[in-house]
């Protein structure tokens, strides 16, 4: 489908298209559906849905508390129980059910610890930090147990560390915080090179692409941190 974009469906009530580095969905009702394609998904719906709308995302009626309710209305006991209410089949399309328990990725504590410090995940809760003040707005705690629980089942994985970060960056920037620039030349540094190459890029033929592709792969896999603190 990506090879086809921008596409405009039934005159404009459906359109899908590239936007930086998020490919979107917008319909003429005002949903606007957008996805980077690796981590973060963003649902938007305008107001007069407030209170009409359920699943996945909640029903939009400002009680975060009874958000995990099922298709049956009963509320999920916890979230593994709530996304698998809401699974949807697929042909030739394998969706697991995550993990529960003893059957989830372990993080050791050394580990745990050295991904929760603000050269990690922990930038997201630093009180001098730069989310510093966006943590009214936004409580910092979730995010930080997510990235510290997927930079850990990463092995330290440098991109993912950054993409979780930017998570939390977005989120704070919708929810109206000025996000200081939490990018520097030691953390997931922010790539002027990227945006050099970017322009350039789609301006290549498709073979140039696929060879630059995975130069810039070389390149942009030493994207700090990464392995090799562990
Ligand atoms: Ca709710």
């Amino acid at each position: 489908m990506f090879n086809y974009l921008p596409l405009n469906l039934n005159d404009g009530a459906v359109q899908a298209y590239q936007e930086g580095r998020r490919y979107v969905i917008a319909t003429d009702f005002g949903l606007l559906v957008t996805y980077d394609l690796i981590y973060h998904v963003t649902v938007t719906v305008p107001g007069n849905y407030r209170n009409k709308v359920c699943g996945l995302c909640g029903n939009f009626n400002d009680n975060p508390k009874d958000d995990f309710q099922m298709p049956s209305h009963q509320l999920a006991k916890n979230e593994n129980k709530f996304g698998k209410s809401w699974k949807v089949t697929i042909p030739n399309v394998v969706c697991g059910n995550g993990c529960e328990g003893k059957n989830c990725p372990n993080c050791d504590p050394i580990r745990k610890a050295l991904f929760s410090k603000s050269a990690y995940c922990g930038i997201v809760t630093a009180s001098n930090g730069p989310f510093a003040d966006c943590h009214s707005k936004l409580e910092p705690q979730s995010y930080f147990d997510d990235c510290v629980f997927d930079v850990c089942a990463s092995n330290g994985d440098g991109k993912v560390l950054c993409d979780s970060v930017a998570a939390y960056a977005y989120n704070c920037h919708m929810a109206g915080v000025d996000v200081k620039n939490w990018r520097t030349t030691s953390f997931c540094r922010k790539q002027q090179r990227e945006i050099y190459f970017l322009a350039f890029y789609s301006r290549l033929s498709h073979f140039s692409s696929v060879l630059l592709s995975y130069f810039l792969v070389m390149y942009f896999s030493h994207e700090v941190p990464s392995k090799q603190s562990l």
